[in-house]
This record gives structure tokens, sequence and C-alpha cells, in this order.
């Protein structure tokens, strides 16, 4: 072992116990060794709401109390959209009102990363508050005919927060495995009902896209009709896009509705399909956007979003009703006019560039959380723990990556609790671990890999399939306060040299601490597609095709 090599270990220990120690003082600060905190928040319409947190002396599991009032949930994961897609975003032809009101009510996040550049891994952290190499959902994503899941041993919000009593709904593309018996659908995974597509709807045929207007090409012909199922029974196959928005918002209108009449808290998770290709939209938004297809995609998600938020005015939720938004990867700049845009940031989908995961984030509660605008560090690993503290959810006993940001959303300190994010690619090996490391404002490259996702004809040579896997020693650094669109390494500049080898031994302890699962995602049998009629029927796929039901 080198002296420098030496140093590095020692050093990224010690930031390890000084990261411990806030960690400790973080939660010293809730006055949790008394054993119980009482907060009193003022509130638009009910004037006074008291929030107890019990706090068990055993395990410090918080509960609540009975007469308490604790938030709902609502979870808006968009596929595949850019950082610079929105209107908020300054996108010139995007329409996004909704989205953009709901933003402007919430405390926005522009510097909050994901796990992956792409699906089914970013969805796996997020759902789980821990990297996805942890559970295996690498590298790349799950396909139509792959098997395996997220495993069963996982927990997800949605299984917290059911343990809380928490009603909770899936409606959309889940992408984290069905199974040859559906024994990983979401019925598996902490939610109580299901309505959606288990992966993405280019895995399957396209059929028809818009009303008098063909798919985009690129879809998979080799597999089975996209499925829509309910709950763990494929309801439709082929699932019918145009009509495919409407039945998703109603499902969940319903769920919210019956949730206000039964005063029942309620987890909503709603991972859409759009905007991932080939963009889709019922007639009311077809032709309509001045962005083409994929803008005509986005006017219809945020229609979708206006209604579930009229909803939960509607039935006089939204102040207690905790609303995430965030998407789940960078653009997918091979559709080039058919994909969404980073904007300032470099590559996209599938690279591990601020494109491909530095994504749109918000969070809302009217009179919790001042509606402000932060550039301090936050990740999709936030989200389960930060929801847990909201909730009195009990999360003891889970190895997690994410770190509960509950004090900074509600602004009781001006700092994230994260100051390090480790940024794998698509395809992580454990032997490259983290490509690279975020510090603050300081993002360093340790190993750099293009990708078809981010489009082979792209003017930026790095962001393309040709660019193959590079190490870089000294690693190649950027200051993202100054520099978002990671352009100018400034790895010789002296003022950051300090910062740099925090960063390496960081990585390094990072790669020490990371256990991983074997991977997958790797593994394809035909006979696990989802199929309405039987698996092994002939000719395959087209017979497993079943009539509306
Ligand atoms: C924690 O206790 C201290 C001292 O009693 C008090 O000043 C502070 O407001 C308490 N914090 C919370 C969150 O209750
Ligand atoms: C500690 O708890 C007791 C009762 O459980 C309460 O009377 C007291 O005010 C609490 N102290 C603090 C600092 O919260
Ligand atoms: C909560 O409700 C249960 C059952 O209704 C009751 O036994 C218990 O005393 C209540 N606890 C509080 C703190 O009111
Ligand atoms: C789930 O089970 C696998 C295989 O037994 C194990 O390696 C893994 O650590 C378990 N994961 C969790 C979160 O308990
Ligand atoms: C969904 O399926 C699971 C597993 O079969 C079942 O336990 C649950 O009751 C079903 N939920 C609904 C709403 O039917
Ligand atoms: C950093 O310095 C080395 C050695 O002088 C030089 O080879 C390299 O090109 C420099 N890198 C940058 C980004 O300026
Ligand atoms: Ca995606």
């Amino acid at each position: 072992m080198s002296l420098l090599h030496l140093l590095m270990v020692s050093l990224c220990f010690s930031r390890l116990v000084v990261l411990s120690v806030e960690l400790k003082q973080y939660k010293e600060k809730e006055n949790m060794s008394n054993g119980s905190v009482s907060l009193t928040v003022s509130d638009e319409r009910k004037n006074f709401i008291s929030y107890n947190l019990e706090v068990e002396s055993n395990d410090k599991a918080q509960r609540r109390s009975n007469n308490s009032v604790y938030p709902n949930v609502v979870l808006f994961l968009v596929d595949d959209l850019g950082y610079g897609d929105l209107g908020i975003s300054g996108h010139p032809t995007s329409r996004s009102p909704a989205i953009d009101r709901l933003a402007s009510q919430s405390k926005i996040f522009t510097h909050f990363y994901v796990t992956s550049p792409v699906c089914s891994p970013s969805r796996a952290s997020l759902l789980t508050g821990r990297y996805q190499v942890r559970s295996g959902i690498y590298p790349g994503a799950l396909g139509a005919d792959n098997p395996r899941g997220l495993p069963l041993n996982e927990t997800t919000i949605a299984e917290i927060l059911k343990k809380k009593g928490y009603r909770t709904l899936i409606v959309g593309k889940w992408h984290l495995g069905v199974g040859y018996e559906g024994e990983y659908l979401p019925a598996h995974h902490g939610f109580d009902d299901y309505l959606g597509v288990p992966y993405s709807h280019d895995m399957c045929p396209c059929y028809a896209c818009f009303p008098d207007k063909p798919c985009e090409g690129g879809c998979s012909t080799s597999h089975v009709s996209c499925p829509l199922f309910s709950n763990t029974t494929i309801i439709e196959q082929p699932m019918q896009l145009q009509s495919l928005t409407g039945k998703l918002v109603d499902k969940a209108k319903q769920f919210l509705k019956d949730s206000a009449q039964d005063d029942a808290p309620f987890f909503l998770y709603m991972p859409f399909m759009h905007v991932h290709h080939p963009q889709f939209s019922s007639e009311e938004f077809s032709g309509k956007s001045a962005r083409g297809i994929f803008g005509d995609a986005l006017l219809e998600l945020d229609h979708s979003i206006d209604t579930i938020l009229q909803t939960l005015d509607t039935f006089d939720l939204a102040d207690n009703t905790v609303v995430w938004f965030l998407s789940d990867n960078g653009p997918s700049l091979r559709r080039h006019e058919g994909g969404g845009c980073a904007g300032a940031l470099r590559c996209g989908k599938g690279t591990a560039w601020e494109g491909g995961v530095r994504v749109p984030a918000f969070v809302r509660w009217p009179g919790h959380i001042g509606p402000s605008r932060t550039g301090e560090l936050l990740s999709s690993l936030e989200v389960l723990p930060t929801i847990a503290a909201l909730t009195g959810a009990d999360t003891s006993g889970l190895k997690l990556d994410g770190f509960d940001a509950s004090d900074f959303l509600l602004d009781k300190t001006s700092e994230s609790p994260r100051e390090y994010f480790a940024v794998y690619p698509m395809d992580p090996s454990q032997e490259t671990g983290p490509h690279a490391v975020v510090y603050r404002h300081l993002k360093a490259h340790f190993f750099t890999i293009g990708d078809l996702l981010s489009d082979d004809q792209n003017y930026d040579e790095i962001c393309t399939s040709r660019h193959l896997l590079t190490e870089h020693n000294p690693p190649l650094l950027y200051d993202l306060s100054v520099d978002p669109g990671e352009r100018w390494n400034v790895a010789n500049d002296t003022s950051f040299k300090i910062s740099l080898i925090e960063m390496t031994a960081w990585r390094q302890a990072h790669m020490v601490d990371m256990t991983w699962m074997p991977s997958v995602t790797n593994d394809h049998d035909k006979y696990s597609e989802p199929c309405c009629t039987d698996h092994y029927c002939e000719p395959f796929p087209s017979c497993c095709d079943c009539p509306l039901k």
C-alpha cells in the first residue's frame, strides 16, 4: 500500500467519523433522548395542527398519537424528463403550467441527483433509500423478458408507510420486475393496489401513440404486447396508450376520494409513462403544443398532475399532503426532437455526466415547507428517510444510503445533511465503483464512458458510445457552481487540491462500505414475459394478446 493510499484511507475514515458525529448531533437536535418531540405548526385552513411524535424508548421508533395529524404522501416520478424540459427550466417551447405552479409552491432543489442514468436502478434507489448495487438492480434496466426483480427482502417506502397504517397505491410504470408468477409486482413490495404497465412502453410493439399519428419507431417487436395490470392481473394486452393516462388518473382520483372519506392516511406513488420514448397522448393533447410530440406528451403529463392536485384541493387534503416531484433520469438524447432536453447540463440519459443524473426535483407541503429554491446537494436516496421522519415511520434495522433531510425541508437548518454523492454509471462494476463523486459544488470523474442513449450523433463526442471506458488519474474535476455544464477541468487548480484528495478518499471508503448483490438484470427467459393467455402459447408473442376485459 503506497503512502498516499494510506493517507487517503486514514483521511477517509476520519471523514466518516466526522460524518457520523454530525449525524448524531443532527438527530439529537430532535430531542429524541427525552422520548418525545412536540411541534406546533400554523396552517392556513385549520389554524392549528398539533403534531406529536412519540418515540419508543427501546428502539427509538417513532409513533404518532391518536389525534395527531400526520402527512399523506404523493410522489410524482416522471420518466426521462430532462433538467431543461419544464417551463420553469426555461425551455422556450415547453408548456407545463401545473407543474410550474406546483414548483412555485415548493422547495425547489437545483442540485438533486438520482442514483442511475436509467430507469430500474434509479427506481430501486428511490423506493429503498439504497444504492442499486445493494439490491442487484444493475447493469442497465430490467427487460420485458427478465424473470427477476427487486429482491423481496428490500424494504420500500410503501412498506414502511403501510406498517404505519397508510393506504398505498401505485399507478403507472413500476419497472422493478414482474416474475414468472407476478412475484415481483408492487403487491409484494408494500402496495395495496396497482394499475399500470410494469416496464417501459418501448419494450413491446408500438401500436398507436397519437390519434391519426404513428408512433416514432424503435419499439421492440419481439416481445409480448404491453400488459396493463390491475394489481396482479392483466386486464388489457395490448395496453392502449391513448387511453392509458386517463385510466391511471381516474384510479388515483378514486383512491384520494376514498382515503379522504375514510379519513385514512395514504401514499400515492405515480410513476408516469410520460415522457419516455415513444411519445404519446390522447386526442385532447395531440397536436396542441408548440414542441411537437414531446410537447404534447408533456401537456398530457401536466394535465394529469393538475387533476391530482385539484383532487387534493377538492377533498381538503392539500395542506396535509407532502407532494414530491422528480424525474428518474436524464433525457434520451438519441430520440432527437422526440426526446427530452438536459438544458445547461452535459450529455443525457445513460451517462454519469450531469445531464444523465441531475434532475428537476421539488417538494411541497403547504404551511410547513416554505416555497424557496436551494442549491444544496440532495438526492433521491433522501426520499425514504425523509418521508419516514415526516410520518414517524420506522426505519430501524435498515441499512440506508440516504439521509433524513426533514430538518432541511422544514427550514430548521439551512444545510443539507448530504455532503457527498457517489455517481454510478448505467453499467456499474465492483472494480470501477462509482465513476464520479460530487462533493458540495465539486464533481470529480474517475472514469468516463459515453452511451448510445446520449446519442451517437451528439456534437459532444464524449457523450457518445464511441467514448469507451476511460480512467482519469488525476480525475477530471469540475466546479459545478460556475460550470454546471462540466466544460472546464480544474483538476490543476491548487485551491481544489485538498478537496480532490478528500473526494478520492471518500470514494475509497464508500467502495469499502458498499455491498454488491449479484446482478439480477441480465437474465432472460421469454416464458417469463407477462402473458394474459398462456406463457407457452403459439405463435409467441402475439398469442399472448387478450381481448379487452
Ligand atoms: C429541544 O430542546 C431544546 C432545549 O430544551 C429547545 O430549546 C428546542 O426548541 C427543542 N427542539 C425541539 C425540536 O423541540
Ligand atoms: C421531556 O418530557 C417530559 C414529559 O415526558 C416533558 O414534561 C418535558 O417538557 C420534556 N422536555 C423537553 C426538553 O422536551
Ligand atoms: C389511542 O387509541 C386507543 C384505542 O382507541 C386507546 O386505547 C389509547 O388510549 C389512545 N391513546 C391516546 C394517546 O389517546
Ligand atoms: C436479501 O437476501 C440476500 C440473499 O440472501 C442477501 O444477500 C441480502 O443481504 C438481503 N438483503 C437485505 C436488505 O436484507
Ligand atoms: C393485490 O394482490 C395481493 C396479492 O395477491 C392481494 O393480497 C391484495 O389483496 C390485492 N389487492 C387488491 C386491492 O385486490
Ligand atoms: C494539468 O497539468 C498537467 C501537468 O502539467 C498537464 O499535463 C495537464 O494537461 C493539465 N490539465 C489541465 C486540465 O490543464
Ligand atoms: Ca427513465
